[in-house]
């Protein structure tokens, strides 16, 4: 399931989702062998979407795949559309380089013109290889590096003319009652002479504009001030959605808007001018059955779980989410925080101009897929690098640059693990706190004093007039694991651990809300095994298999209250 509603009405689509064959590539003779053009028939097959990890001997596989399949088109013009290839992708049809991809949380796609109608070989290298200076994310990290195509391929049929990129922007008024649309769109005609059609924009069938349009080659048009009366908010539990679609005959696009206003307001964060305390959760899209590449029946399971812990947000740890649990906050009123998997890097990989590049075009791609999600209320553009170096203050400062050029209506943050010494402070609206006092240094009582010595920091920086998140914080329990005497690793240790936190947190004036790490226990990378038992992160309030722990049901009464 790739959309909970009909994204593209008028386009003829195709799903290669299915069974493909499949081979590692771990010596990199792929091309050597010709398997550009297809691997044999006879080779083995996987399914795909899904993650290579849960191939029988590829548990621990990192490295070089292919795959191939073949598909058949009817027309001239088709859009390959890749929802999401760990690490590079490579794609080739019959044999022919088409287009490449960095980067394994978010879409691409490639346009095929001339295409003879009829049987075409599919052809994809995957390098799911990280390391410690050029990747995204590096090596070391705290999740594992699943590897594949792990979601979704289709191919569109085009017309004559589609819609190639479409920006839905909005204002609303004082009262927030009514909302006036600008829309830009980016349609491509391949017609030999210039043509005409009439470009409406609707709204639950009610057209709200309409204009004829002269298309030729790439034709770009802005509209301004489409104007829609009467309109309910966008708001937690209240998700008020409208489907606007942009129709010009032969294409046309839906998005799901939902009307709200997301601001920072000194020490508070508004939604439709109201004071909200964010009552959240860090969750990985992951599980051990299927990885990265987990069925909307797991993503709508955890839903339902984290609505019943009393959450009304949940971050993204760390990277893009699929698109149909984008789609299910929008339906559901929790409020999404997204990032990018720039995670935990050192001062000399920030000084990569790869990985900075590679990290903006990530931040990018993350920002036009899910702008117009309104659950999405700030971009998170890393997660604990080295904000204490001049090299962390320059790539935050390109990121911040990026995300704000590419969007005006939310506000950034970033998930900072050094809030004594982070230089980094002032690009964000949000300051965001990674702390584990309690598990990894001193206890829990040492939380008062952290808290006390660092709204003096901010106070001495400057920085005091912002919101506060705690936005990670958390204590390992092995599920099952009890006793009298909660010492750290017992499902008692972890309830005693949040109780105390969030009770604090909740007393805080300055604290505008707390994610605790984390919903589940997921596996972890090769590099974390040895400081991870089970070679799983436990500090889940339910296990992998999202089965729930003391810790969950005494946070879902402090959430509750
Ligand atoms: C960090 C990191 C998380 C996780 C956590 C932990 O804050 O952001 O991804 O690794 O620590 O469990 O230690």
């Amino acid at each position: 399931m790739i959309r909970l509603f009909n994204h593209l009405p008028k386009r003829n689509r195709q799903s290669l989702d299915g069974l493909w064959q499949f081979a590692i590539d771990p010596e990199k003779q792929g091309l050597q062998n010709g398997w550009q053009n297809g691997l044999a028939s006879d080779a083995r097959t996987v399914v795909v979407p899904s993650c290579w990890n849960h191939e029988p001997e590829l548990y621990h596989y990192e490295g070089t795949a292919w795959y191939s399949t073949a598909f058949t088109t009817t027309g001239e013009t088709v859009q390959l559309m890749f929802h999401a290839v760990t690490g590079k992708a490579d794609i080739y049809v019959d044999g022919q380089h088409v287009t490449s991809h960095y980067g394994g949380f978010t879409p691409f796609d490639v346009v095929l013109g001339n295409l003879t109608p009829g049987r075409h070989v599919l052809a994809v290298a995957v390098d799911n290889t990280h390391d410690t200076l050029n990747t995204i994310p590096l090596a070391r990290v705290d999740w594992f590096h699943y590897g594949g195509i792990i979601r979704s391929i289709e191919l569109h049929e085009l017309n004559d003319a589609w819609i190639k990129d479409h920006k839905i922007d909005y204002t609303l008024n004082e009262s927030m009652t009514s909302a006036s649309l600008s829309i830009s769109l980016q349609i491509e005609s391949l017609h030999p002479k210039e043509r005409t059609d009439t470009l409406r924009v609707l709204m639950g069938g009610n057209v709200l504009y309409e204009k004829e349009i002269h298309l030729h080659g790439e034709t770009n048009i802005h509209l301004d001030r489409i104007e829609i009366e009467k309109i309910s908010l966008w708001d937690i539990g209240q998700p008020n959605l409208y489907e606007i679609t942009m129709d010009i005959g032969c294409d046309s696009v839906t998005e799901r808007m939902g009307f709200r206003d997301i601001r920072v307001s000194g020490q508070t964060i508004l939604l439709n001018g109201k004071e909200i305390y964010l009552k959240g959760v860090n969750r990985h899209e992951d599980h051990p059955d299927w990885g990265f590449a987990v069925p909307f029946k797991l993503n709508k399971k955890d839903m339902d779980i984290i609505k019943q812990l009393g959450c009304n947000t949940i971050r993204g740890s760390h990277y893009p989410n699929s698109k149909a649990f984008l789609d299910l906050c929008d339906q559901e009123g929790i409020l999404f925080w997204e990032e990018i998997p720039v995670w935990g890097y050192p001062e000399e990989a920030l000084q990569n101009p790869l990985v900075q590049d590679r990290a903006e075009a990530m931040l990018q791609e993350m920002i036009l897929r899910d702008y117009h999600h309104p659950s999405i209320f700030v971009w998170g553009l890393h997660n604990e690098i080295d904000t204490r170096t001049q090299a962390g203050y320059r790539i935050t400062e390109r990121l911040a640059q990026k995300a704000r050029s590419l969007d005006k209506s939310r506000p950034i943050t970033f998930a900072t693990h050094y809030p004594m010494d982070d230089m980094c402070l002032p690009f964000a609206d949000i300051i965001s706190v990674n702390k584990y006092n309690g598990w990894y240094e001193g206890d829990l009582n040492s939380w008062e004093e952290f808290l006390a010595s660092f709204e003096e920091r901010l106070n001495s920086i400057g920085q005091h007039d912002k919101p506060i998140i705690m936005s990670e914080f958390g204590a390992g329990a092995i599920y099952g694991e009890t006793s009298f005497e909660s010492p750290k690793w017992t499902e008692n240790y972890q309830e005693k651990y949040f109780k105390y936190t969030l009770t604090l947190f909740r007393k805080h004036p300055k604290i505008a809300g707390s994610y605790i790490w984390q919903y589940c226990d997921i596996r972890t990378a090769r590099e974390m095994e040895l400081y991870r038992p089970r070679s799983f992160n436990n500090k889940g309030i339910v296990n992998e298999y999202r089965k729930p722990k003391l810790a969950y049901w005494t946070v879902q009464k402090l959430y509750h209250e």
